[in-house]
Order: structure tokens, then C-alpha cells, then sequence
């Protein structure tokens, strides 16, 4: 396991920290040097929409494709799902509950399963999918053909650009979505010559939602799928659903007014509206469904979208309102202004990391090129892209105010995503924040935050018609209207477990800034998740202790067509963890409840442990069926949840049981769905393996899992896989566990050299590292003053505690 001889180090804290801005000034210096290799760029225009670059702020979204004679701003805003306000639960449910315990008591799990099917799956047995806005397009007269073309995102302004010359003119595009100003900002100039285009508006014709079945059965294959869903080229203007209007309002700007869509028999509660002003020399007029704009050198189109969306049980907004207000406030500003207060607000979350893998030098070949063959060459530099690219992702799709990043993040082209481009929270959610804390962000997960709050009200209820139980709980999906209920089938939604494990990012948000008045925001959070366990915990039937049931691994099946079950491997972690945290929650408040500490604490204690089977494999379900289960390979690890993102198993302290996971997971295989080998990667690395480790993630660097454009693959598009990948490349670097700060536990002989400033770690920690020859050459550490910190360096545990600064050094 060990790559490198390691060399003790030595301890300085609080030496050298006389001049305590330096750090910070030296990586900024770092980060503004290497532009270069903060890019994605490309010689070529996007063609299908995987090629395109995302701009965002949360709630607005861009896909912006660098096109010539026609250029395609493809535009999301994050409340356009379809639908409106339901209730999803089935009055049948609580009924049935009793007899579908005593099936899978009886270990009639195929009947329990049709018993579920026919009363207690939700009503619809779906959710409400996302949308998409639509696009402007340009249509830009007497452009022939560009030379010297190149676009490029360049991630520490969080700016798409595009530039190219066509007959003695120079033209240059940029985008980017302001989070001040609440729109997205095209800025369009051209020297030596200038721009007449025509601006017009497509929206996606509406398709009939759910004729394809994207459920996850269906994609175990893992070879890649072409994109898009609905999109026809080449593009027309103006094609659009008869229910949508497009006008001119006032002098310079195009209003475009429409609805969501109703689906699975959920009316349509939403108004939506986009406004797009044109500002700039030039003759701009606008033509009912278009803007004419002759002569122009510079042109600023802003471009704001809003829905009626307030909350999941009011939609009374004013779309129409908003936008208006939103253009007007931004033409008031000069571009410079609204250019720089964009990139203002970027940079102070995104430069408080950065980091190198390999040499400092920008790699000379166009994004594309790099991950067309990094699964063949060693590309330490696309990793470190990787680790900015999912920093500035999240940035982009969940920021305060937002809704949490979705299983596309925020970008959707068409009306028919795949899984409806909804949460799904037996993983791709919450995979979604991983790497929220370590990478410094953590301000994205107050989306997550907000939506668990909203949940703890809608799944409350289903915690009571379904269950009879107190407290909240949420199965594996949930959508813009906080449903809560079980969908899909038995196969994929009962489970109970989905809200609990969303509270994992709420608790890891306090471990990692420790902060009483957030804890007390996300306390009756936790303790509601926990109730619901408290009332729905029974006694297994063969006196093993406390079980969930009915419920599933995630979605495997441990007998042909059977998933149902009690007391899977990963709900017993992460109940475990969830009365875990609680307890400590309880204990930090002086929360009075002391009887209710007391019953968690009993409760915890007869949760079953986890178990190892006949082949050595730590067990999925309390049963040894692992061996007979009919998809070896299956995507979902659930029971190794307790390795990552939990750190209940551990190569500390139980070994033997990593052990028994590290079988589990060669079974399983590496390459599985974009997701999947970001989880597989995570964990591996969680065990220290960096060599497995890097093999994993040259996979996922690579064209089979990463669109050109650098979103994963699951394939189809599916953000998570970003995230986790993300995550588990910092994990390489920096662990953060069982009281320790791990840094280079996962370290392969590919990256021997690199530095890490601004990584987080449990405690409120931060930490700068250097390495070199494969080894730590110095650590910083930022944290409380007089702190302690236990850090480990290979075998090497040392205890330091922060000066008077909240500083500590060590060197190599
Ligand atoms: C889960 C996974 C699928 C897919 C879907 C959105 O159901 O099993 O692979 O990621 O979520």
C-alpha cells in the first residue's frame, strides 16, 4: 500500500507565520498565473449539447455553444419542473403495513413485494421532471466561416467565452450568469467590422413524459449512449408549444411568457416568463417574435427567467414582474460593472482552493483531446482540472437561494430528462455534495439544507399516513414539490432511508464548521429523522435486534425480481450514524430530552452489526445472500456506505471488516456508471489504495465516462459523478476521519509531485500541503487558536496544537 518510504516531520507550530496574509497572497498569485490550466477550451464549436459549457448561479443556467453563424444559448432556470403542489401518499399504505412485515417476516419477500406494488407505492407512482427554458439563438448575417476560432471556460472568472475572425473581423462572445444581478449576460463585439444578427427564441416541443422508461434496471450496460433527448437540428427559431408567447416589451427586449406542463396527472401550477433586452450601438428593433440588430460593434443582451415558484405549496409568484425588474436593475449597470461584479462574487468561493497535480505548466492540448485518451495517458493535470471543474459545478448549480443541484445539476436540454432530472436520494444526491465541505464550499449545501427543512414537513406526513410514525422520513426520490412518498416500485422506492442520509450533508456542514447556531437550525432535523426510526424500528424475526422494514439495498435485488427485505446492511449504518449524530447534536444543546437520548442510545445499541459471509464479503443484507444475487456487478454498493461516505468501517479500526468490503468490491468490479466509479473510487481511497485507486480514476477521467465538455457519463449526463469524483480526488490528498487528518493516504506513484491550498478538513481545519518525490514536503494548518489537531502521515500520528494565530507548520 505504501508508495514511498515516509520521512518523520518535524514539528514547527507557530514558526514562520509572521507574515500571516503571505499564504493566501502566494496562491492567489498561483491561481491568477495558471489561467491556462483553470480552462476548458476547444478548437471546434459545440456540436451536440455534451459539448456545450455551462455558466450558472444556482438557479440560472446556460449551455453556451460557441456557434458561428448561429449561436445557441441553451437556457434553465432551477423551479421550471412540471406539475404543481400534490400529496403523493396512498391511503392504503398504513393498512397494508402490518401484513407486508409479516410476509418478509416469513420470508415471503416476492408477495411482501406485491403487496407494496398494490398499496403502498405513491399516487402517481412518479414524480414531477424538470424542464428546460428554451434558447435564444443568433442568426448572424454575412458570416462565412470563422479562422483563429477558439472557446473556453475559463473557471476562475466563471466566464464562457468564444472568439474567431471571419472576413477581416474579429468577434468575441462572452457569457456568464451573475449571482448579483440575478441574470445571465451575453456580451457580443466585434473590431474591424461590424454584427448584424437576428435574436429569437426556441422552445423544446413538448414530449409525452415517461414514454421512455429511464429507470436504473434498465442502464447497467455501461457503454455510452448518444445524446440528446429532444432536440432536432438544425435549430428554427421561434418553434414553439402554441401555449407559449413571445413579444416585443418595449424598445429593446423580447418577453416570452409560458407554462410548465402538467404530467402524470399533476396539472400545471406554474407560470414561467424569460425577458431578453439587447442594449448597445448599433439599430436595435424588435420584431413581435425578434430583435433586429444592424450595424452593431457591441451588444449586451441580458436575459432574465423566472417561474411563479415560492415555495412547494405556494406559486404565486409573478414571473412577469420579476423578470422586468431583474433586466431593468442590470441595464442600469455598465457591462465593465456587471462583469466584475460576477466574477467578484465567483472568485471569493472559488479561489479559497487551489491546487496542482504534476507540473505547474498549462497542458498545450484542447480539453477534448486530453480526455479522448486519458485513459491511456497519464494526465495528473486533468485530475486537478477534474477536482476546479466540480468546485465550480457545484458553485454554479446550488448557491444560497437556489434548489439543490439535481441529477443534471442544473443544465437540461430537453422536456424529457433522463430520471426526470429530479433527486434521487439513495446516492445521486447526496453524492452531489460531497465534496462540499473538503473542497471549501460549503456554503452550497444551504440549497440541501432548505429542501431537507421543506422535507421534514411533506415527509412528515408520509411518515404518518404511511407509517403511523412521528417524525419525517423521505424514500429514494424527491422533487421540486418535496414528494416524499415511495415511487417507481418496490424495486427502487421502498426504501426508507433517503431523508436520514440527506442529513449526513447537514452534519458534515457542522462538523466541518463547527457553528452552534447552525446546529441548532439542523437539530430538529436530525431528531425528527430520528423519531421516525425510533417509532418504525421493529424486532427482526430471527432475534438478530432492530430492523427496518419493509425495505431494499438500493436497488439490488438479493433474489431474481426481489429487492424487499428488512434491516439491509446500509440502513442499519446509517440509522446508526443518524441517532449518532443526533446523540451528539443533543449533547452539544443541553437539549433536555434526556429520555429521548436515553431510548436512541438503547435503540443504537441493538441495531445488528455488520456481518461477513461464506465468501468473505461483508454482507448487503443481514441474510449471506450475496453469492446468489443475480447482478454480481451491480452499480450500487449500499452496504459500503459504512467505508464512504461513513466512516464506521475503517482500516484503523476495523480491518477485518475492510477485509470483507475490499472482497465485496472486487466482486463488484471498477468500471460500473459514472457515479458508480466515482463511489468505487471514493472507496478504494477511503482504504488507502491509491494505486487501485488511480486505475479507477483514469477510467472516469476518460471518454467513456467524461462527455467532451467534462460532464460525467453515466451515461446518460448525470452530475453526481462529477461530485463524487471530485470528492474522491481531494480524498487522495486529504482525509478527514476518526478524529485524524490523513494527508497523502491514497497518494499513487503517478502524482509524485503537487501542492493543495485551502482543503478542509473536520474541526474547522484547513490545510496547505506541498509534496514532492512522492512526499510531504510541508503542511499548514488555519483553525481555532490553541486548537489541537491529531495529523497522520503514514504510520506517523502526530498530535499539533494551533499558536495564538490558530496556525500550525510542519516541513518534511
Ligand atoms: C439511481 C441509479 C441509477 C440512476 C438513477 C438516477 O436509481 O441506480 O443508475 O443514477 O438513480
Amino acid at each position: 500500500m505504501e508508495t514511498t518510504t515516509r520521512r518523520s516531520f518535524m514539528i514547527t507550530a507557530g514558526l514562520a507565520m509572521a507574515f500571516p496574509g503571505l499564504a493566501r497572497a502566494a496562491v492567489q498569485a498561483t491561481t491568477r498565473g495558471a489561467q491556462e490550466s483553470l480552462s476548458l477550451w476547444y478548437e471546434q464549436a459545440a456540436g451536440p449539447w455534451v459539448e456545450a459549457l455551462p455558466v450558472g448561479n444556482g438557479r440560472l443556467g446556460a449551455m453556451c455553444f460557441g456557434r458561428i453563424a448561429q449561436e445557441r444559448i441553451q437556457l434553465n432556470e432551477d423551479t421550471l419542473f412540471a406539475g404543481g403542489p400534490y400529496d403523493p401518499n396512498n391511503p392504503a399504505s398504513l393498512a397494508a403495513l402490518p401484513q407486508v412485515r409479516a410476509l418478509i417476516d416469513a420470508d415471503k419477500f416476492k408477495e411482501a413485494a406485491e403487496l407494496i406494488s398494490a398499496t403502498m407505492m405513491g399516487l402517481p407512482n412518479t414524480q414531477m421532471p424538470y424542464g428546460a427554458a428554451g434558447d435564444l439563438l443568433l442568426d448572424f448575417q454575412g458570416i462565412a466561416g470563422g479562422t483563429a476560432y477558439r472557446r473556453w471556460l475559463d473557471l476562475d472568472t466563471a466566464i464562457a467565452s468564444t472568439r474567431f475572425t471571419d472576413g477581416g473581423t474579429q468577434y468575441k462572445r462572452e457569457v456568464f450568469a451573475s449571482t448579483p444581478a440575478q441574470v445571465v449576460v451575453i456580451r457580443l463585439s466585434a473590431s474591424g467590422g461590424v454584427m448584424n444578427f437576428d435574436l429569437g427564441y426556441r422552445h423544446p416541443l413538448e414530449t409525452n413524459y415517461g414514454v421512455t422508461d429511464y429507470t436504473g434496471a434498465k442502464i447497467s450496460s455501461v457503454t455510452a449512449a448518444p445524446m440528446p433527448w429532444d432536440y432536432r437540428e438544425p435549430l428554427r427559431a421561434n418553434e414553439r408549444p402554441s401555449s407559449l408567447s413571445l413579444r416585443a416589451d418595449g424598445a429593446d427586449a423580447l418577453l416570452i411568457e409560458g407554462r410548465n406542463v402538467a404530467a402524470a396527472g399533476i396539472p400545471s401550477a406554474l407560470r414561467y416568463a424569460v425577458r431578453v433586452q439587447a442594449l448597445g450601438d448599433g439599430t436595435i428593433t424588435p420584431h413581435g417574435d425578434r430583435i433586429e440588430v444592424r450595424g452593431a460593434t457591441t451588444i449586451t443582451l441580458l436575459v432574465a427567467a423566472a417561474t411563479s415558484y415560492v415555495n412547494y405549496a405556494d406559486v404565486s409568484g409573478d414571473p412577469v414582474k420579476k423578470v422586468r425588474e431583474q433586466t431593468a436593475v442590470a441595464a442600469g449597470k455598465p457591462y465593465a460593472q456587471l462583469r466584475s461584479g460576477h466574477v467578484r462574487a465567483h472568485q471569493v468561493l472559488f479561489r479559497r482552493l487551489s491546487l496542482r497535480i504534476g507540473s505547474d505548466a498549462a497542458d498545450p492540448r484542447p480539453t477534448n483531446k486530453r480526455i479522448a485518451i486519458a485513459e491511456q495517458q497519464p494526465d495528473p493535470g486533468l485530475a486537478a482540472l477534474y477536482v476546479q471543474y466540480g468546485r465550480y459545478l457545484l458553485l454554479s448549480s446550488s448557491r444560497p437561494g437556489s434548489q439543490p443541484a439535481n441529477l443534471q445539476g442544473l443544465w437540461n436540454e430537453g422536456t424529457n430528462p433522463p430520471w426526470g432530472g429530479k433527486y434521487t436520494i439513495n446516492i445521486n444526491t447526496q453524492m452531489n455534495y460531497w465534496p462540499a465541505q473538503s473542497a471549501n464550499i460549503g456554503e452550497c449545501v444551504e440549497p440541501l439544507l432548505r429542501m431537507v427543512e421543506d422535507l421534514s414537513v411533506t415527509g412528515a406526513v408520509t411518515a404518518s399516513k404511511g407509517y403511523g410514525a412521528r417524525g419525517w422520513m423521505a424514500h429514494h426520490n424527491t422533487d421540486l414539490w418535496r414528494a416524499a412518498a415511495p415511487i417507481d416500485g418496490p424495486l427502487w422506492g421502498m426504501w426508507p432511508c433517503g431523508g436520514a442520509w440527506l442529513c449526513q450533508a447537514l452534519w458534515d456542514h457542522y462538523d466541518y464548521r463547527p457553528d452552534e447556531a447552525y446546529l441548532r437550525r439542523i437539530y430538529p432535523l436530525l431528531k425528527g429523522a430520528s423519531l421516525f426510526f425510533v417509532d418504525t424500528l421493529v424486532e427482526d424475526a430471527k432475534g438478530r435486534g432492530l430492523v427496518t422494514s419493509p425495505s431494499i439495498s438500493p436497488e439490488n435485488q438479493h433474489h431474481e425480481g426481489v429487492a424487499t427485505c428488512a434491516g439491509p446492511a446500509m440502513d442499519r449504518q446509517i440509522v446508526r450514524d443518524l441517532f449518532g449524530w443526533t446523540l451528539k447534536a443533543h449533547a452539544l444543546l443541553n437539549d433536555g430530552d434526556d429520555a429521548f437520548a436515553a431510548e436512541l442510545q438503547a435503540k443504537r445499541a441493538r441495531l445488528p452489526a455488520d456481518r461477513v459471509g461464506a465468501q468473505g464479503q461483508l454482507q448487503e443484507w443481514l441474510e449471506d445472500w450475496d453469492a446468489g444475487a443475480p447482478e454480481q456487478q451491480h452499480r450500487h454498493v449500499s452496504h459500503l456506505y459504512g467505508v464512504y461516505p461513513s466512516e464506521q468501517i475503517n482500516v484503523r479500526d476495523t480491518p477485518e471488516l475492510i477485509a470483507a468490503a475490499k472482497v465485496m468490491l472486487n466482486t463488484r468490479g471498477d468500471k460500473s456508471t459514472g457515479w458508480a466509479t466515482a463511489w468505487r473510487l471514493a472507496l478504494w481511497t477511503r482504504m488507502g489504495e491509491g494505486e487501485r485507486a488511480y486505475a479507477i480514476l483514469q477510467g472516469l477521467l476518460g471518454p467513456e465516462r467524461t462527455y467532451p465538455n467534462m460532464f460525467d457519463a453515466h451515461p446518460p449526463f448525470q452530475i453526481d459523478g462529477n461530485f463524487g469524483g471530485t470528492a474522491a480526488i481531494l480524498e487522495m490528498l486529504v482525509q478527514s476521519w476518526g478524529g485524524e487528518i490523513r494527508v497523502l493516504a491514497a497518494l499513487p506513484q503517478a502524482w509524485p509531485e503537487g501542492s493543495v491550498r485551502g482543503v478542509r478538513a473536520r474541526g474547522g481545519v484547513e490545510l496547505d500541503l506541498d509534496w514532492s518525490q512522492g512526499r510531504l514536503q510541508q503542511l499548514q494548518l488555519r483553525g481555532k487558536p490553541g486548537q489541537t489537531v491529531k495529523v497522520r502521515y503514514g504510520e506517523r500520528l502526530t498530535e499539533l496544537r494551533l499558536d495564538g494565530n490558530g496556525r500550525a507548520r510542519t516541513q518534511g
